[in-house]
């Protein structure tokens, strides 16, 4: 799976991130709990080092517990400190302030508030978690990657500014892996998807890796079909057909990837703390093919 998706707020985001650092007193990097090392931007990371760098594991709820303790117990290593917090329903959110009022200030702040940029992949949850934090909603949120346009000042009177920003992607997604786990998490705009193959990739992995969960919930039977099979299987089962009774891939694949978005598969991480090295050699090459730049 190709996904180059880097419109003209990302690269917006990116110069408004640069700019306000001088500002700041650390950045909170939202992640995905599901790919926490997937959705990390290896694009701005350089320009992360200039300041504290706070890792918040957004989705937990859609995550692997057990999976979620282990990432927090290894991004520690890069991160100056690490939480989970859950931007819908407010868990952790609590902590989260308490740790961001420890955090360090930098030494010209004077009285000022404690200044905060939060950056992140599109859809991860960003504005949510500012939301959750100041207790109101100030900033826009919804389900779909893209909502925040323009970066956005929010403040709490009890001394905490925070900077909203555009989701960013970066230029170019090599990694197919990731690639894929970006796109099915939902931080891709779904109109430069081609939602059979999303669908196709997805019943591949759960077949590879939840099986079990994949089988029960549409009650399929064939494990040793290939995955295009298994995807008009579920087509079959759920109803989704063309007139004249063929299967309709399309429907069944945007309905397993929103069943798999809203949870309704379980509760499933991606990738485990330390596999990406592996990965990185197995999977991530370059296959050679010509970039295209989707901008807007
Ligand atoms: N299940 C679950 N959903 C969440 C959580 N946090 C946020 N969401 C949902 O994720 C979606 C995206 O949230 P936003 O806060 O708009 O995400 P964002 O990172 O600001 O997105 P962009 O502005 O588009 O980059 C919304 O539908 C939220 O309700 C969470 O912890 N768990
Ligand atoms: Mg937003």
């Amino acid at each position: 799976m190709d996904v180059q998706w880097y419109p003209g707020q990302m690269a917006k985001a990116k110069r408004v991130l640069r700019e306000n650092l001088k500002l700041v007193d650390a950045v909170i990097e939202v992640l995905d709990a599901r790919l926490p090392a997937s959705s990390r931007n290896p694009d701005i990371r350089e320009l992360l080092e200039r300041r504290p760098v706070v890792a918040v594991l957004t989705r937990p709820d859609l995550a692997d517990p057990v999976q979620t303790a282990a990432w927090l117990h290894s991004l520690r290593e890069d991160y100056f400190a690490v939480a989970a917090a859950n931007g819908t329903t407010g868990e952790g959110i609590k902590k989260l302030m308490q740790l961001f009022l420890t955090l360090p200030r930098r030494r010209k702040h004077g009285q000022r508030p404690l200044r905060l940029i939060i950056v992140g992949i599109p859809n991860v949850g960003k504005s949510s978690l500012i939301n959750r934090l100041i207790g109101r909603s100030a900033t826009k949120t919804g389900d779909k990657p893209g909502i925040t346009k323009q970066p956005q000042w929010v403040s709490l009177q009890a001394g905490l500014e925070l900077l909203d920003t555009p989701g960013m992607l970066w230029p170019k997604i090599s990694c197919k892996e990731q690639a894929f786990r970006l796109a099915v998490a939902g931080a891709v705009k779904d109109e430069i998807l081609d939602p059979v193959e999303l669908g196709i990739e997805l019943v591949s992995f759960m077949r590879r890796h939840f099986w079990e969960e994949l089988q029960q919930r549409y009650s399929l039977e064939n494990f040793t079909a290939d995955a295009q099979a298994i995807l008009a299987d579920i087509a079959k089962r759920r109803g989704c057909l063309l007139k004249g009774g063929a299967v309709d891939l399309e429907a069944a694949a945007r309905l397993l990837v929103k069943d798999l978005r809203e949870g309704r598969l379980g509760r499933i991480t991606f990738e485990r703390p330390g596999e990406q090295e592996d990965e990185a050699e197995e999977l991530c090459q370059d296959d050679g093919r010509e970039d295209f730049l989707l901008t807007e």
